[in-house]
């Protein structure tokens, strides 16, 4: 029930549309969360996990064609088609409502309807921004639960007359042939059916809190980025914080949480987010970030005490995992995950594991967690004004080409140096895996608008102050000849971002090429790391033939967004093209 005449009459239409049997408006009280979980027990829809082992954990098992984001059937459906961009799927708005509200019709025949008010943001802040999920699914639910703040506040929230953004979803029949996950942004709508994973289904993340958001902050002058925040703790105690974009499946919940190694004493790493982070320019004129979220929704296999020690603190208690494998005492297992593959496993599917059918976790297998369950939670993670961002980074996977670590040389180039990045394709949406494609800032399946407007308004701030961050370009994946990375990673990412803060505290050198400024060798800790210097020469390596490549790569990429283009991408290009024409000369 609300107070709110619009949310009230839209949960009432759509109650009538989908034929929901009853409505339940959720307060995320710990009973409501009991009683959900009590009938997916039930139901199916959630096994418990050992509770000796995991209390409070439970796995559930999507449906086989339902593991990932799906990008094919995600649209962006603004009235103007250009305003979308080559970027997104468009279809006209009276066209999508008319696709979708015909697969709503009575889709909840018989079914509980969930409203789920949320806050995206710490309580607070002016900064944060509040929604509301329509679903049919009690997953989704227990979900949204740890990773937003959902209930009475946020309800309050919204009755005290701030906007929302309105999201209905429905699991529908979970054909991949009647799925879609619709944006209306000039509506603040979100319009989701045919799948229950994860950014499909918890509207709050992906949909919301970038597609919706970053259209939003276009017009408002502020960011809404697919990055982690984390703080950077030296040994002087000073923190650094740092925002980095990563596309998915490419290392920031693991980065956002990193423990650094023994070899580099009296470094620590405070974890604010790590998947979305919201950044407003402060009257100070530094960039602001806070972190809409509250959990974790993150990638299970290659997750252990070594890798993450940090992440595998907080998933024995209080999580969910989905589409883990199980093992025959009922805890959760998978790929990469610490000591030997017990036998009897059963995988992601139900079935006795057997490797010929694959592995037995899905590799986008994942657990949601709270955020302040993770040990190296910050104290200023719930700040209302967020934390001020030193550096930004932005990386991709990539076999070859990028290097270890670079700066760009100023603002303007590093907003080239996002727009620019590339990324070899992963499972965490449906689709090929290991294909390199151009994934500008990490956003390439959630910017809400056509790019060319999204680099412009990058751009802008270059004016707006002389404060920015300073921005750099990391790539933990590059491989030697036989396959194997050349870079060990995970906690050893910290010698790497030990530069990076040298480099905006002033305090350590670097070589200028066409590309940034790269670290010397000697310029990078190794100490207490079995690395040869052939590795390390290999890793920072810039090889001007291969970026000649790259950089017409690039050029031909930009060059499609036609008039649209912020010319200042263009002079980057015929710069770093100019300067490689000249060092291949010389
Ligand atoms: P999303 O939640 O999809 O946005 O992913 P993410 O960017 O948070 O990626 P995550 O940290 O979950 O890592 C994804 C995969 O990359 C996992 O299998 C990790 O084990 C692996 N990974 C993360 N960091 C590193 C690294 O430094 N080196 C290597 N080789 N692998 C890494
Ligand atoms: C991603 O794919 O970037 C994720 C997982 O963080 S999802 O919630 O499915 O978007
Ligand atoms: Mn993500």
């Amino acid at each position: 029930m609300t107070t709110n005449a619009d949310l009230a009459a839209w949960v009432k239409s759509v109650a009538e549309h989908t034929q929901a049997a009853r409505i339940h408006w959720c307060d995320g009280s710990d009973a409501e969360n009991e009683t959900l979980v009590a009938r997916m027990l039930e139901d199916g829809s959630l096994l418990r996990l050992n509770p000796q082992t995991h209390p409070n954990c439970f796995l559930h098992r999507s449906a086989p064609n339902d593991v990932a984001r799906v990008e094919h059937l995600t649209f962006v459906c603004t009235a103007i088609q250009e305003d979308a961009g080559q970027n997104n799927n468009w279809m006209a708005p009276a066209e999508a409502h008319r696709v979708v509200d015909d697969l709503y019709a009575g889709c909840m025949r018989g079914r509980i309807l969930y409203v789920i008010p949320y806050l995206m943001g710490p309580y607070g802040s002016p900064y944060s921004r509040a929604g509301v999920e329509i679903t049919d699914s009690a997953y989704v639910v227990a979900n949204m639960r740890i990773m937003a703040r959902i209930g009475a506040r946020a309800l309050a929230h919204i009755e005290a007359g701030n906007s929302f953004v309105r999201g209905l979803h429905s699991v529908g029949d979970l054909n991949p042939n009647r799925r879609y996950i619709m944006h209306f942004p000039e509506e603040l709508l979100i319009k989701s059916i045919g799948s229950g994973y994860g950014g499909n289904a918890l509207l709050g993340k992906k949909c919301h809190a970038l597609r919706i958001a970053s259209w939003q902050a276009r017009t408002e002058g502020w960011l809404a980025e697919h990055m982690l925040i984390l703080g950077l703790e030296d040994p002087s105690g000073n923190i650094t914080y740092v925002a980095a974009a990563f596309p998915s499946a490419c290392g920031k919940t693991n980065l956002a949480m990193l423990v650094p190694p023994a070899a580099l004493p009296g470094w620590k790493v405070w974890t604010v987010g790590d998947d979305i982070a919201w950044l407003h320019l402060g009257d100070d004129g530094q960039l602001w970030a806070i972190n809409p979220e509250a959990g974790f929704f993150g990638v299970a296999p290659g997750t252990s005490s070594k890798t993450n020690p940090n992440c595998m603190g907080m998933l024995g208690r209080n999580a969910i995992y989905t589409n883990v494998a199980l093992s025959p005492d009922q805890q959760p297992w998978w790929e990469g995950i610490d000591g030997p593959q017990p036998a009897g496993l059963i995988d992601w599917q139900g079935r006795t594991y057997d490797p010929k059918l694959g592995p037995a976790a899905h590799p986008n297998s994942r657990f949601t967690v709270a955020a302040n369950q993770c040990p190296s939670y910050s104290i200023q993670a719930n700040a209302p004004e967020g934390v001020p961002i030193s550096a930004i980074i932005f990386g991709g996977r990539r076999s070859t080409v990028a290097p270890l670590i670079y700066q760009a040389l100023d603002w303007e180039h590093g907003v080239f140096a996002g727009a620019a990045m590339a990324s070899e394709t992963t499972a965490a949406a449906v689709g090929q895996v290991g294909l390199v494609r151009r994934d500008p800032m990490a956003m390439k399946p959630f910017c809400g608008y056509n790019f060319a407007d999204y680099w412009s308004h990058w751009l802008s701030f270059g004016q707006r102050s002389s404060r920015l961050p300073k921005i750099f370009h990391v790539n933990w994946f590059r491989k030697d000849h036989d396959g194997r990375f050349l870079w060990p990673g995970y906690g050893d990412n910290m010698r790497v971002l030990k530069w990076l803060v040298e480099r905006c505290q002033g305090r350590i050198g670097a070589v200028r090429t066409p590309i940034g400024y790269v670290p010397r060798t000697e310029d990078l800790d190794v100490a207490g790391l079995d690395i040869s210097r052939v590795s390390l020469e290999a890793l920072l390596a810039i090889d001007p033939t291969i970026w000649v490549r790259e950089v017409a790569d690039i050029g031909a990429y930009f060059a499609s967004f036609d008039a649209r283009l912020p010319s200042a991408l263009a002079a980057q290009v015929a710069r770093i093209k100019g300067e490689l024409a000249r060092q291949l000369a010389a």
